[in-house]
């Protein structure tokens, strides 16, 4: 096992890498900005090493990372219609970063601020804490909040997000990181050929702006019935609206039925890699990078669409507007905490 940080100049800004090492030779980078994960080393069924995530070949660009390559995202990860919600008999304004709607936190989110991180060796695995702050109205939300994320690297090969979070006031937070799996290696092919087990009976429908419209829909007979296992072309390819107004893909919210023992799992049957996601979490936002185009210079080559597949574990901002959703209220001095483990292995 072994660990490493090293110092970043990135345009100004004093920035750390670290790179989580285990006994098999499986890797995970990180940045204390944003709690990037900057790549993600994993063998196939050669035992060929390769990356499976998409980063930025030039760091800078995280600094304008629309995308939200890789980073933790938060207070609220999703969407908040017209970027506004009541709590109790007060209403909050947050700003809209996305046309009239807010966005993953905002303009200032977890994903761009820089975390204090302590570095924890322990008999079998690897350990990261990252450490935030945020203060009572920060992007408007109430509540000065203590974050406290944890990333674990363990000799099974298996990367762990630990949250926890506590506010002093009544709010509302649901945390998540936005890392784009690709398990071809390298980004060798796009993700359309991978296939995904989603232990989901339920997704949440999406208006034109992909707002939740608050009809939670079943996914039996659809393109989003993943329950026996289907590849992602099969959302490409589809003529349900609600793949349409995704442009043309999945960026819907599944609801987890919690009844296999894994929540979800994807497979490359190229290079034979498979991840397996379990989670507390309610539910996942599956994204299947549908708005990348060539803009991004990578680690690997230029982005494209379809080139990455985000699992977003997470609970559903719709519940701000709808019953019937996972909540996403925190309780004054209540402690916030969420577990998900992406295991790496080969069929
Ligand atoms: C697009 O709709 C998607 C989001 O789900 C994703 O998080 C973002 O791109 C990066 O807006």
């Amino acid at each position: 096992m072994k660990m490493t940080s090293t110092p970043l100049q990135v345009d100004g800004n004093q920035w750390t890498e670290y790179t989580l090492t285990n006994t098999n030779g499986m890797s995970v980078s990180f940045l204390d900005f944003g709690g990037i994960i900057t790549s993600v080393k994993v063998p196939d069924r050669n035992e060929t090493y390769q990356n499976v995530v998409i980063a930025f070949d030039d760091y800078q660009d995280y600094l304008n990372n629309t995308s939200y390559f890789g980073a933790l995202i938060g207070r609220v990860a999703g969407r908040i219609d017209h970027a506004s919600f009541k709590l109790g008999e007060k209403t909050f304004s947050l700003p809209a970063n996305e046309g009239d709607h807010h966005l993953h936190g905002g303009q200032v989110g977890l994903h761009n601020i820089v975390w204090q991180v302590e570095l924890l060796e322990r008999a079998s695995s690897l350990a990261a804490v990252l450490y935030h702050t945020s203060i009572d109205e920060e992007s408007g939300y109430p509540g000065t909040v203590q974050y406290k994320v944890t990333y674990t690297l363990t000799a099974e090969n298996t990367f762990e997000i630990d949250y926890e979070a506590f506010s002093d006031q009544d709010t509302v937070l649901t945390l998540t990181n936005h890392t784009y799996f690709n398990l071809s290696g390298d980004l060798e092919t796009d993700i359309l050929n991978h296939q995904v087990m989603l232990d989901a009976d339920q997704f949440v429908e999406l208006d034109d702006a992909l707002i939740p419209t608050g009809r939670i829909l079943p996914v039996t007979g659809t393109a989003f019935d993943f329950t026996s296992g289907r590849p992602l072309r099969d959302g490409v390819n589809s003529i349900d609206p609600q793949n349409i107004v995704a442009n043309n893909g999945y960026d819907h919210f599944f609801i987890f039925n919690k009844q296999q023992a894994a929540d979800a799992i994807l497979t490359d049957p190229v290079s034979g890699r498979v991840l397996t996601v379990k989670t507390d979490q309610p539910g996942v936002v599956m994204y299947t990078s549908n708005g990348l185009d060539d803009s991004f210079k990578l680690k690997e080559r230029l982005s494209a669409k379809y080139l990455g597949v985000c699992l977003e574990t997470q609970s559903s901002p719709a519940s701000l507007v709808y019953d019937g959703f996972p909540t996403i209220l925190l309780g004054a001095h209540e402690v916030y905490r969420k577990s998900t483990t992406f295991t790496f292995s080969v069929l």
